[in-house]
């Protein structure tokens, strides 16, 4: 059984640390990539971490990962609040998804209110900070039934 967990970032996350840390924290999405591959390694997954500013990479990224990946944890940043391409590809991913949002969207403009991909998500992880990507990757473990160690 595949233990690659493919972690996917949407637009402008290539920015973080650099602008907004009251909003999303001073770590860059560098050190949450490090993060997640020293978690992934006790965890016993293999981790595929990417970010994209263009919709159709994400989507072709989700396409290929059917019937080879055991897990997609997915910040789709903006593309959350706007993107049924995004959901449809997603549907037709067969494993666990969780979606990770790094500020607590709720608490945000109404317009962050709204998420087409928590439709297919297995679980939601919201406001926590970049730690949720941690959180994340624990869930898709425990889901697939990775053993730590
Ligand atoms: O809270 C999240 O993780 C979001 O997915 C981040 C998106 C936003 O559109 C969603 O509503 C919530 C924005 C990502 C842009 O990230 C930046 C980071 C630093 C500076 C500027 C943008």
């Amino acid at each position: 059984m595949s233990r690659i967990v493919l972690v996917l970032n949407g637009p402008n996350l290539n920015l973080l640390g650099k602008r907004q840390p009251e909003i999303y924290g001073r770590e860059t999405l560098a050190d949450v990539e490090a993060d997640c591959r020293r978690l992934a390694g006790e965890l016993g997954l293999e981790i595929e971490f990417r970010q994209s500013n263009r919709e159709y990479e994400i989507i072709d990224w989700i396409h290929e990962a059917r019937g080879r990946v055991a897990g997609v944890v997915i910040n789709p940043a903006a593309f959350t609040h706007t993107s049924v391409a995004i959901l449809d590809a997603l549907h037709a991913f067969e494993g666990p998804i969780i979606e990770v949002h790094i500020s607590n969207v709720h608490k945000r403009e109404e317009f962050r209110h709204r998420s087409y991909v928590s439709a297919v998500a297995s679980g939601v992880i919201v406001g926590c900070g970049t730690q949720g990507y941690a959180l994340a990757l624990r869930r898709i473990a425990a889901l697939v039934g990775a053993e730590a160690g």
